[in-house]
């Protein structure tokens, strides 16, 4: 589905003319007020296994990829026949199509990777695998890599290098933030060492205020 901020129901239902219908990681219009599944909730033919409903229980610490989880150690990966759609391929949206449709074992990894992506940013190789491949908005490629990661086998060509040059950036926003908490320091010493005519001339920003 393309990428949009309100999903009616109807243009799953249209997209996916049978069969049941498992839309993960994006919310549909009013989905709280339909029958509530420990994995979301659903409304005849469609479940939306998504931690996006304006509900209590979506504020925690909860990703899709935990709600998929619970949906099939309860009753087992989606049947044959149904669709699983998604709206964007983040590390969250990918783990819970992968966790339903059984593409991967349910583990407790993917719950932590998927939260350590939506919530705490956490260091964890599968969260960073798949938010680096994102952008490319391939399921496949993702769902493939994500195996090959889980095996430990060497990752394809087109991943290794959407890592590395995620790496490349956080290396780089790292050295940027370390430089910037440095010269934070050099200016907080302006104002004794300086003339004041120099010290208001900083940018506000970093200012230190009056000391009257
Ligand atoms: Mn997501």
């Amino acid at each position: 589905m393309p990428l949009t901020n309100r999903v009616e129901t109807e243009e799953v239902l249209d997209l996916c003319p049978s069969g049941e219908i498992f839309a993960c990681d994006f919310y549909l219009t009013d989905a709280e007020t339909w029958a509530e599944k420990a994995w979301g909730f659903q409304l005849g033919r469609v479940t939306n296994v998504d931690h996006h409903a304006p509900v209590a229980r979506m504020r925690q610490h909860l990703s899709s990829t935990n709600l998929a989880l619970l949906r099939v150690r309860q009753e087992g990966v989606v049947a044959a026949g149904s669709h699983i759609v998604l709206n964007h391929t983040d590390c969250d949206s990918v783990l819970s199509a992968a966790v339903l449709s059984g593409a991967v074992e349910p583990s407790d990894e993917l719950g932590v990777a998927a939260i350590a992506a939506d919530h705490t940013g956490e260091p964890n190789a599968i969260a960073d695998l798949l938010q680096a491949v994102d952008a490319l908005r391939d399921y496949d490629l993702s769902q493939r890599n994500l195996r090959l990661l889980l095996e430990d086998k060497p990752l394809e060509p087109v991943a290794q290098e959407a890592l590395g040059s995620r790496h490349r950036k956080q290396r780089s926003r790292r050295k940027l933030s370390r430089k910037a908490s440095s010269s934070d320091k050099m200016m907080y010493s302006l104002p004794n060492s300086m003339p004041l005519s120099t010290a208001n001339s900083l940018p506000r920003c970093c200012q230190m205020p009056p000391s009257s």
